[in-house]
């Protein structure tokens, strides 16, 4: 049996935006923070920063991201938006989104959608009220000496080749490539398919087209009963879909409510 290649040491990308420079870390904290440091110290647009394992992987809250060494895609991509710098950069993030989700249906086959505002998930057997995470994207902005926004770093981490017995020990809803497809994925195919459509959906949105209604077709759960834990408040609605900024948008017997990205767990209610 041929085993498809899988080492991220030495990862190029001769030709296209992302990608373009590599920095490869065995080892590291957080590749998040690799790409903050290196785009306050003047990195450029379409820095790839990967790694192999994280000690101190993180996703939004302040809660951890835990990946086997070697087991997964761990990376951060550096983005110097234009202005207005928060609307490039929500769109930035959806084009992210999207690409991945596109790259790994590529590779895999598999049927995926998007958990607001950016999990990758899938629904085993297509049954919606149950679901797999496959992915987290953690957007974070590095700012400038005078505290205005200078670069958006987007960091993801991807679970490639992870058997089911240590999904178990990540998160109750782990799931990886390797589990559903039943066999080994090749973490550099994921990698090139992901950077390529991302090429082409960033030319795209510098061309001035917006990949906003592409993103919102792929989240799961619009048009069905879901609850909201927004800090100490929890919301059961129905998901009636975002809007142009990305909100989140739940309709509640007291009216509709919009919920803005960020620090917002989103759940299929039971
Ligand atoms: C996220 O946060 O999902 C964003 C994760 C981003 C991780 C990447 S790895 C490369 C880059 N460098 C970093 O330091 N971070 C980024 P959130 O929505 O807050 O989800 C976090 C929750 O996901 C945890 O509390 C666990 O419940 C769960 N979790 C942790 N590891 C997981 C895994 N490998 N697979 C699935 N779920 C996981």
């Amino acid at each position: 049996m041929t085993v498809p290649p899988d080492d991220l040491a030495g990862y190029t990308r001769p030709t296209g935006r992302f990608g373009g420079t590599v920095r490869y870390l065995p080892e590291t904290g957080s590749t998040n923070d690799i790409a903050l440091e290196a785009a306050r110290a003047g990195a450029p647009d379409g820095l790839l920063v990967l790694a192999d394992r994280q000690i101190a992987g993180r996703g939004r809250l302040k809660r951890r991201w835990l990946a086997p060494a070697g087991s997964s895609l761990l990376l951060s991509l550096l983005f110097r938006p234009r202005v207005p710098f928060a609307w490039s950069a929500s769109r930035a993030t959806m084009a992210c989104g999207l690409s991945l989700l596109d790259a790994v249906r590529l590779v895999t086959g598999l049927d995926l959608r998007l958990k607001w505002p950016n999990d990758l998930i899938v629904h085993p057997l297509g049954d919606p009220s149950r679901w797999y995470k496959l992915a987290g994207m953690l957007s974070e902005i590095a700012l400038d000496d005078a505290g205005k926004p200078e670069a958006l770093i987007v960091g993801i981490g991807l679970n490639v080749n992870i058997s089911a017995a240590d999904l178990a020990s990540l998160a109750p809803n782990a799931g990886s490539l390797s589990a559903l497809v039943g066999s080994k994925v090749s973490r550099t195919a994921v990698l090139d398919a992901f950077l390529t459509r991302l090429d082409v959906l960033h030319e795209a949105l510098l061309a001035g087209q917006d990949p906003y209604l592409d993103w919102s077709q792929h989240l799961a759960w619009i048009g069905r009963p879901v609850t909201i834990q927004a800090g100490d408040e929890t919301v059961i609605g129905e998901a009636l879909g975002v809007d142009s900024d990305g909100a989140l948008l739940i309709g509640t017997p007291s009216g509709t409510r919009r919920f803005p990205a960020g620090d917002v767990t989103l759940r299929p209610a039971v």
